[in-house]
């Protein structure tokens, strides 16, 4: 295969541009014919974890599972790219935990964005309901996001572009040899 395997872990809020950057990324690693795997909403909330909701417990559920499932994708060898808001700090080192022990590569990429910008973004309207009540526990509004404090990679996608974020996240495998 040629790779070993890593995971990325793209950590932000509601419309802080997590699956724009997580497909353009997997877009680009099968571009260069790396094995690249994505987890997102789409194919883990509405399957596996299809019986969980946003309260406390079920995304600390969520991530649990998404942590022990981008595990195995790694271990056979595949970059696996998580695009999941993951707001609790505990629950994303209990994933790097689980990668460590198995001294697979965990990459923390923190997708940023302050609170007002996704909040204009909006693409779904989801703010607007949370802030009118409609949507209880939302991440931003009524619900907490614990910021990662050392994150491998950091990126402000109100500062940077998608095709940027990509460039900087690759650069990064290239560099500790992931790929
Ligand atoms: C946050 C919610 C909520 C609540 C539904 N809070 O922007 P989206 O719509 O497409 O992505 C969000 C997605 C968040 O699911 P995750 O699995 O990433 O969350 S977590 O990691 O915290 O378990 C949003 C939608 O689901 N959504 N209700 N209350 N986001």
């Amino acid at each position: 295969l040629g790779q070993k395997g890593a995971t990325i872990w793209l950590t932000g809020l509601s419309a802080s541009g997590k699956s724009t950057i997580a497909c353009a990324l997997e877009q680009h690693l099968l571009h260069f014919k790396k094995f690249a795997y994505r987890l997102d909403g789409d194919n883990v909330r509405f399957g596996l974890n299809r019986d969980l909701g946003f309260d406390e417990k079920s995304r600390n559920e969520n991530i649990r599972r998404i942590g022990e499932v981008s595990r195995l994708f790694t271990d056979a060898g595949s970059i696996t790219i998580t695009a999941f808001i993951s707001p609790y700090r505990a629950d994303r080192d209990l994933a790097r935990d689980l990668h460590n022990r198995s001294s697979l590569p965990f990459v923390e990429v923190f997708v940023d964005a302050p609170l007002q910008v996704v909040e204009d973004r909006d693409p779904k309207g989801l703010y607007k309901k949370a802030r009118a009540g409609e949507i209880k526990d939302f991440t931003g509004i009524s619900a907490p996001y614990e910021a990662p404090e050392s994150p491998e990679i950091h990126i402000r996608t109100d500062e940077v572009g998608v095709a940027d974020a990509v460039r900087i996240i690759a650069d990064y495998l290239v560099a500790k040899q992931y790929i």
